[in-house]
This record gives structure tokens, sequence and C-alpha cells, in this order.
């Protein structure tokens, strides 16, 4: 399978690489939306959030505590936006699951 975030993974695509952990990697945006945007990326291929199921429990909550620790990293002491755009309407463009770190100025409500 050819994706993109799979081949960022395994070294054949480089990434501003910030932090990693057994089960994911965290590089920054190509694209950033912000003075911190950092992607959050499972090692293993998951499509989105909806293939989350049973079988990769913990794998959600080990990603939500690499987003914390990435936010840390940054200094996003005034807060940061956590977001997992899924699927077409989510406006999900690469079809392997990330969590997007953005933080450095503040966020509005609703997103676009
Ligand atoms: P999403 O639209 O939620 O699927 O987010 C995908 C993000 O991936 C988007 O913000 C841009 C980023 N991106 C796409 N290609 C690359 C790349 O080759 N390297 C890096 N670092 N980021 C990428």
């Amino acid at each position: 399978m050819d994706c993109l975030f799979c081949r960022i993974v395994s070294g054949k695509v480089p990434a501003d690489l910030i932090a990693e952990g057994d089960r994911w990697i965290a590089f920054r945006d190509i694209n950033p939306q912000a003075p911190t945007h950092v992607l959050i990326v499972p090692r293993e291929h998951v499509e989105s959030l909806s293939s989350l199921d049973e079988s990769r429990a913990g794998l959600g909550g080990e990603l939500l505590r690499a987003a914390a620790a990435v936010a840390r990293m940054d200094g996003l002491e005034d807060g940061y936006r956590v977001v997992a755009n899924t699927g077409a309407d989510g406006g999900q463009s690469v079809p392997h699951l990330h969590l997007h770190v953005l933080g450095g100025r503040p966020m509005r409500w609703p997103p676009g």
C-alpha cells in the first residue's frame, strides 16, 4: 500500500521529526496553520479514527498522551487544540490516522 504517512514512519520520506514512542511518531506539518502544528501518527497503518476498534485498545490514549507531551515540549502553557479530521466531511486528506496539535495563537470556534 502506498501511504504517505507510512513512508514517513519508515523513513522513506523525510520529515521534521520532533518526538517518538513505541507506537507513534510526531513531526511538524508541512503546511503549518499555527506557530506550533505537529502531527502525531501511529506507526501502524490505521486509516482513521473510525478504524480505532477493540483490537487497538489503548492506541488512542497513547496518541493523546503524545499530543499533550508535544504541547509541553513546545511550551504551549496558554493552551492548544488537538484535532482528528476524519473522513471526507471531516476534511481528512491523508488516510492514515493522525492528530493535529495546534498552538501558539488563540484558536477560534466554530472551526471552518
Ligand atoms: P488532514 O487534512 O487532517 O488529513 O491532515 C493532513 C496533514 O498532513 C496536512 O495538514 C498537511 C500534512 N502533510 C501532507 N503531506 C505532508 C508531508 O509530506 N510532510 C508533512 N510533514 N506533512 C504533510
